[in-house]
């Protein structure tokens, strides 16, 4: 089986255990080097960002290869799951994504609920692991693709929802996907939590 984290690329490092004896040949110097123009001050986040309390531990995640990877679920929906989150001023883009498996006896339905204290929007952006995407209409909510050109639906509010009808192009009739979430257009200076509630 495949798994997300070929996909979306998540930030490896050196596993804890792992013996470091040749570190001092800087072979392992991959990451962003020391320069002063780092405009995140390290953090890798953009710098007028309001500091939230408390701080948002799933960052960075601003762009769809970086999406904080959730683990995955099956498409029966007693498994879905939830994430909780800050949305940081306006420039705050927060991305998630998991693998949704398509097991018998269930219904293949990618769903997510969105709840804030103030508008913000949640767009949901769907790939088929096996065979292309079918294409699909948005209901209640507005068709878009992801900067990576899957395609999704997104809706905005203090309570958003997107679910998608997927079906995905193969002879199996195997509808498992990579489900990639997207938290984005907050307000300048305001922190805005937020919880999703999602199932496959
Ligand atoms: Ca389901
Ligand atoms: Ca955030
Ligand atoms: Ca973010």
């Amino acid at each position: 089986m495949s798994t997300l984290s070929a996909p979306i690329g998540t930030s490896s490092g050196t596993p804890p255990g792992t013996s470091t004896d040749d570190a001092t040949t800087g072979a392992g110097d991959d990451s962003t080097s020391s320069t002063s123009e780092d405009p995140t001050g390290g953090t890798g986040l953009p710098a007028d960002r309001p500091a939230c309390n408390p701080a948002d531990d799933l960052e960075p995640n601003e762009i769809e290869d970086e999406a904080y990877v959730l683990n995955n679920i099956t498409d029966d929906d007693s498994s879905g799951d939830f994430v909780e989150s800050i949305l940081a001023g306006d420039v705050d883009v927060d991305w998630f994504a998991y693998m949704g498996q398509d097991v018998a006896f269930a219904v293949v339905d990618p769903t997510s609920t969105l709840a804030a204290d103030q508008e913000i929007r949640l767009c949901v952006f769907v790939e088929c692991a096996d065979g292309n995407t079918v294409p699909f209409t948005c209901v209640d909510s507005i068709y878009d693709e992801s900067p990576d050109g899957r395609p999704g639906c997104c809706d905005t509010g203090v309570s958003a929802l997107v679910s998608i009808d997927l079906y995905c192009g193969n002879d199996g009739g195997d509808e498992s996907a990579y489900i990639f979430m997207r938290v984005d257009r907050g307000h300048p200076d305001a922190c805005v939590p937020y919880d999703i509630d999602y199932h496959f």
